[in-house]
């Protein structure tokens, strides 16, 4: 059974250990940032800040900041349970006969069972305010002391496709300007700033309804960073990773549907003609991001619990709670890679390449050429498009190690026959690119040199390895050896 809410995760943390309430007194301007880095670098627990100062919300922080509390909430001993689920659907083929037909119902059924299910109502609209409602009553955090001011972090911003109707669900900041306005930092690439484009193009005067989720059930929560193409609904994914469908209400002033078990629900629109400075802000890359021009969202009413919660997360240096989110992300999609590319075998994303700055995959190389193939594919792969630097290495160099990694790709290289460079997408966040949002990308062949693709000086050297027969003489040796344990 899928958690019914974010307070039943809160409460099954609580039970494994990985939740610790406080209930001194801290400042959501700067203190619940430091103590959260210090207990999340000692790989420490969920926080529930129970008197987050100025306000009778409590917070909850660092719920998704490691492994075990992500496999809670996916309901999984492993990510390869979930990949192994999305392999499934993949396989489906194109039926061919009548028994091939009859075979794919379950499954069809069963990704049917998972979409959105609009309801009339539901706990985030035990209280309804359309007037007389501030921002300031929310614990909202100014995370680092550079930070413009304090920025929802955790918002699930919910917009509709104005040509298609299709909703998108991503996670994009919040700036507070005041009570009733904030920014909205859609980024150029994403599915959000494309909807605020579209409408504009055909009315650059009007608006766009949006609606701003904080808080819910942790893989609805999770749904919003997922990097899933355009038009294809978040909440659907979020129905399939919970094996449950997401419970959708109709807003109050708005024809959106937000998570009927939402802790807060922000109601407004963005206006398409005004533009405000927004940042900077402590971000993902360790950095500050800069001032840039953002939207403004505008809160005509504020829906929520009676007792809500308030969810938020502290991006900063790596590794922050984004890292275990990610992490879980990149092994949930990477059967899809595969899918698409079958000679991959591995990838990683270390956590100080910070997602866009460093991807290594490993292949199984048959053809000349091969590893730029796939970084050129990587390239053009949704998210994946802003990586800065892609490392292909041998299908024989576990990408998980990255101490291996360098080894290996250091000694596989000539560069300058082996480094590419490219022009396109970067992040945003990217403050080293020569233009915002443009710039240039590498890609490493650490491959090993066929002969087809120039290289003479043949063969490739073996890597050194003990042979098995020494091995075994020297194990039935090793007592006698008094060398101790080895
Ligand atoms: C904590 C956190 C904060 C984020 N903030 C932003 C942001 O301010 N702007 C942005 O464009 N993406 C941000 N992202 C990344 C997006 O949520 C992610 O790229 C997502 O896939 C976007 O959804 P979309 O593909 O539907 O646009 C953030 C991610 C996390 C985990
Ligand atoms: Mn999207």
């Amino acid at each position: 059974m899928a958690y019914k809410d974010l307070r039943e995760f809160v409460m099954r943390l609580e039970k494994a250990g990985e939740l610790k309430r406080i209930s001194a007194e801290v400042d959501p301007v700067l203190e619940i940032t430091e103590i959260t880095q210090r207990v999340t670098r000692a790989g420490g627990p969920a926080l529930l800040f129970e008197r987050p100062k100025g306000s009778r919300v409590p917070v909850l922080i660092n719920s998704l900041g490691s492994e075990k509390r992500l496999l809670m909430a996916l309901e999984v001993e492993s990510y390869e349970e979930v990949a192994e689920r999305i392999r499934g659907f993949l396989d489906m083929q194109a039926p061919q006969g009548l028994l091939d037909k009859i075979k794919m119902l379950p499954k069809l059924a069963e990704l049917g069972a998972f979409f959105p299910k609009t309801v009339k109502s539901g706990p985030c609209k035990e209280v309804i305010r359309r007037e007389g409602f501030s921002l300031a009553e929310f614990p909202i955090l100014q995370c680092w002391p550079q930070d413009a001011g304090r920025f929802i972090t955790w918002p699930l911003v919910i917009t509709r496709n104005p040509e298609t109707g299709k909703r998108n669900v991503g996670v994009y900041r919040m700036q507070v300007f005041d009570e009733r306005t904030t920014a909205m930092h859609w980024q150029t690439q994403k599915h959000g700033a494309e909807h605020f484009r579209r409408a504009r193009a055909a009315d650059p005067k009007g608006r766009v309804d949006v609606a701003v989720a904080i808080g819910a059930e942790p893989l609805t929560c999770l749904a919003g960073i997922l990097p899933i193409p355009p038009d294809l609904d978040e909440m659907m994914f979020a129905g399939f990773l919970r094996r449950e469908p997401v419970e959708m209400v109709r807003c109050e002033t708005n024809d959106l549907e937000v998570p009927a078990q939402a802790e807060i629900v922000l109601e407004g629109y963005v206006n398409l003609s005004e533009m405000r400075t927004e940042g900077p802000f402590g971000d993902h890359t360790g950095f500050y991001s800069l001032e840039g021009e953002y939207p403004v969202f505008h809160v005509t009413c504020i829906t929520h619990r009676r007792d809500p919660l308030y969810l938020t997360t502290v991006v900063g240096p790596p590794p922050q709670e984004d890292f275990y989110m990610g992490h879980a992300v990149e092994r949930i999609f990477l059967p899809v890679m595969k899918m698409q590319f079958p000679e991959i075998v591995d990838m990683a994303l270390p956590a100080e390449g910070i997602f866009h700055n460093l991807m290594i995959v490993s292949i199984r190389k048959s053809y000349p050429g091969q590893a730029r193939k796939i970084m050129n594919a990587i390239w053009s792969l949704g998210q994946a498009m802003f990586t800065k630097v892609v490392v292909v290495v041998d299908h024989d160099v576990n990408v998980q190690d990255f101490r291996q990694v360098v080894w290996k790709t250091l000694c596989a290289i000539d560069p300058e026959r082996d480094v590419q460079f490219v022009l396109g997408p970067v992040d945003t966040l990217d403050h080293a690119a020569r233009r915002q949002d443009f710039g240039s990308k590498m890609g490493i062949d650490a491959t090993r040199k066929l002969k087809s693709e120039g290289f003479e000086r043949l063969p490739w050297p073996d890597e050194i390895v003990m042979d098995k027969a020494t091995k075994a003489r020297v194990d039935s040796l090793w007592k006698q050896l008094g060398l101790g344990k080895a």
